[in-house]
């Protein structure tokens, strides 16, 4: 039997919907997903088997103008999955169209080379009729082999993305065991799946200045996991904020995440949280590898 194998990954401005393309294809909900930008500081990993072939797909956080080095280091590991990849997939939400920080990030991989295809997301919320010119623009700016129009919503387009990103793969051994679904690990799941709870239940900065650690993962006799995560929050007034009056927002936030990770994990989870402050977190190399990020130079 010849078994195909390779990597393809997905980059595009915040919010295209790349994560939510990866969560549709692989049915699990892998990466975060938020209305807000900037949700997906790493990369993840999506086992998609095809038959005899397996597409490794590759979530990654949204390419934009960087300040801090967390955003950085973000937009370092953005790049460094394309570069890794057999092939890569312009995810432009199609709705936005081509702004100017899409077209760049356009023209930077149309110069890179390899093997690129353009996929033009959120089909649902606009009339065909505009779908050709946004095409015809993108290609102006890059040597697409190939364009996709989707959903990653309600999965409209997909199928035929996943049989043309199966034929594409090299022939090869695979990379990971068949039935595995991402080389995340569990802790650092759980951290994700209480950030994705920050991002949907508060707003303006407090988002953007807190990151999550698992700091203890304990199985208990009983087949359930005991787990505890810290958030660090930049500003002693974010504290509040994701405490909430008489402690309501984080028990709101435990509850959610816990039953997120219950169902990801199929087993009882019992999840502990606390919030505290370290001004500058997002400035320290130690935090940023805590998450999976490698401080850029
Ligand atoms: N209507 C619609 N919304 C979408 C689609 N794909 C993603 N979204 C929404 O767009 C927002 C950003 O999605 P996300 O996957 O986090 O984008 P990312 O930043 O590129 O990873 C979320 O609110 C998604 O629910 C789509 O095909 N149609
Ligand atoms: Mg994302």
């Amino acid at each position: 039997m010849t078994t195909r194998c390779g990597f393809a990954a997905i980059v595009g401005a915040p919010n295209a919907g790349k994560s939510t393309l990866l969560n549709r294809l692989t049915g699990a909900k892998l990466s975060i997903v938020s209305p807000k930008a900037q949700t997906t500081r790493m990369r993840v990993l999506g086992v998609l088997m095809r038959g005899e072939t397996q597409v490794l797909l590759v979530d990654t956080p949204g390419i934009f103008r960087p300040r801090r080095r967390l955003d950085r280091a973000m937009v370092a590991a953005a790049w460094s999955g394309a570069t890794d990849a057999d092939l890569v997939l312009l995810l432009v939400d199609a709705r936005s169209g081509a702004t100017e920080p899409v077209r760049e990030i356009a023209r930077t991989l149309g110069k890179r080379g390899g093997a690129l295809w353009l996929v033009l997301n959120k089909v649902d919320l606009l009339a065909p009729a505009r779908l050709l010119p946004l095409t015809a623009e993108l290609s102006g700016l890059a040597p697409f082999a190939e364009t996709f129009m989707v959903s990653a919503a309600n999965g409209d387009g997909l199928d035929r993305l996943l049989d043309r990103l199966a034929a594409a793969m090299p022939e090869g051994p695979y990379l990971y065991p068949p039935d595995e679904l991402t080389d995340l690990p569990d802790r650092l799941l759980a951290a994700e799946l209480v950030r994705e709870q920050i991002f949907l239940q508060t707003h303006e900065e407090v988002p953007y200045g807190a990151t999550v650690e698992t700091e203890s993962w304990r199985e208990r006799p009983d087949g359930s996991v005991r787990v505890e995560a810290t958030i660090y929050v930049a500003r002693p007034g974010h504290k509040a904020i994701l405490i909430g009056e008489r402690g309501a927002r984080i028990r709101e936030i435990g509850a959610r995440a816990r039953t997120e990770l219950a169902r990801l994990l199929d087993r009882k989870v019992h999840l502990f949280l606390n919030v505290k402050q370290r001004a500058g977190w997002d400035e320290e190399a130690a935090r940023l590898r805590a998450i999976g990020l490698e401080d850029p130079p």
